[in-house]
């Protein structure tokens, strides 16, 4: 298993420098941030994020994300434009030594919480999804503002978009799916490019929009619609975790077995009902069982990537939720110690 870090580039206030000194790092998970959606990344913006990485010692191997046009997603006439821009993506990252390109297929949102700053028990605080809260949340009201969202999207645009998903039920939202990639994975395939869906976050349709990377059932669909090995996933923990019918550990197995998981994100989230809570990564402090998870991983000898995913603030840090440096280097340790102690005890 290859330990990673998310680095938000240049602008990123967490240095290569202090990424570099969280143990056993391999290599950053990034992304260029400044060309919009749909659009081709010019050679040099990948050539520098790479050489900063190399001067470090770190490797860039990772992309999170490239994403998805709406259109695409949505099926309209336009997307073939979008598509090529997409796989010509994925041949410059290919050449630049990428090998995992993480993405998610879901409509408009990306992650959604009800609340960035939940203070817990230990003074520390976290992201939150209260389903009280989620029922008083309105997208078009144009009061939104969350990390995972795209806030260049107008009050207007957001209505638009709306409309124009009316017609896309999970069918139809399989159907587009299988339609990009049925156009990327060769390129990826013949790049040696792995790409790797991000599940829905949470597991569950929000807002009246269909989410259908959410449980065994749909995953299995979705390895289907291309059967390649470059067709993979990104097992978010969390993500699939919010909903208390997937059993991690058994699809944990069944993929990796499979050679489907590309890239790990392992976090831990508390269950309410209906909601859930961020928590330290450590099992005890929350519902999954992270140790379980990463025992499997060991088992099967799992040699894709992982990276610790959202941390608490802590220590009086503040900065983008969920991306502090703090507690998601506490969580590469955590994961770093059981991963180590796993693969110990095979012996
Ligand atoms: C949240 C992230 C997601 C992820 C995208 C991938 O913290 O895990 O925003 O990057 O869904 O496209």
């Amino acid at each position: 298993m290859k330990m990673t870090f998310r680095w938000y580039g240049e602008k990123d206030s967490i240095s290569l420098d202090k990424i570099r000194q969280i143990p056993n790092m391999y290599s950053v998970v990034t992304a260029v941030y400044d060309v919009p959606v749909g659009e081709v990344w010019p050679e040099e913006n990948i050539a520098r994020l790479k050489s900063l990485c190399l001067e470090k010692g770190l490797k860039m191997e990772v992309i999170e994300s490239v994403p998805v046009h709406e259109d695409i997603k949505i099926g309209l006439p336009t997307r073939d434009k979008y598509i090529e821009a997409y796989k010509e993506n994925i041949r410059r990252l290919g050449k630049a030594g990428v090998k995992c390109i993480c993405y998610n297929f879901m409509p408009v949102f990306d992650w959604t919480r009800t609340q960035l700053d939940k203070v817990a028990f230990d003074g520390s605080n976290s992201l939150v999804y209260y389903p009280e809260q989620i029922k008083k949340m309105n997208p078009l009201d144009g009061s939104l503002s969350l990390p995972g969202w795209d806030s260049s999207y107008k009050k207007e645009d957001l209505k638009k978009l709306f409309e124009q998903y009316a017609s896309v039920d999970e069918d139809k939202l399989f159907e587009n799916l299988k339609y990009f990639l049925e156009a990327v994975i060769p390129v990826c395939e013949e790049y040696g490019v792995n790409m790797a869906i991000h599940p829905d976050d949470p597991p569950w349709p929000i807002f009246g929009l269909p989410r259908i990377i959410t449980c065994e059932k749909n995953i299995d669909r979705f390895l289907k619609l291309v059967d390649s090995p470059n067709n993979g996933l990104t097992f978010c923990v969390g993500s699939l975790g919010a909903d208390p019918n997937n059993d991690l550990v058994k699809m944990v197995e069944k993929y990796v077995k499979m050679g489907r998981i590309h890239f790990m994100h392992i976090r831990n989230i508390k269950l309410i009902e209906g909601g859930f809570e961020e928590t330290a990564h450590d099992q005890n402090y929350g519902s999954m069982d992270i140790i379980g998870i990463i025992k499997v991983l060991a088992e099967n000898g799992y040699e894709g990537y992982c990276r610790p995913d959202h941390g608490r603030m802590i220590w009086g840090e503040t900065g983008k939720p969920g991306y502090g440096l703090y507690d998601r280097a506490l969580g590469a340790a955590y994961i770093n110690g059981v991963w180590e102690t796993a693969n110990r005890l095979l012996k």
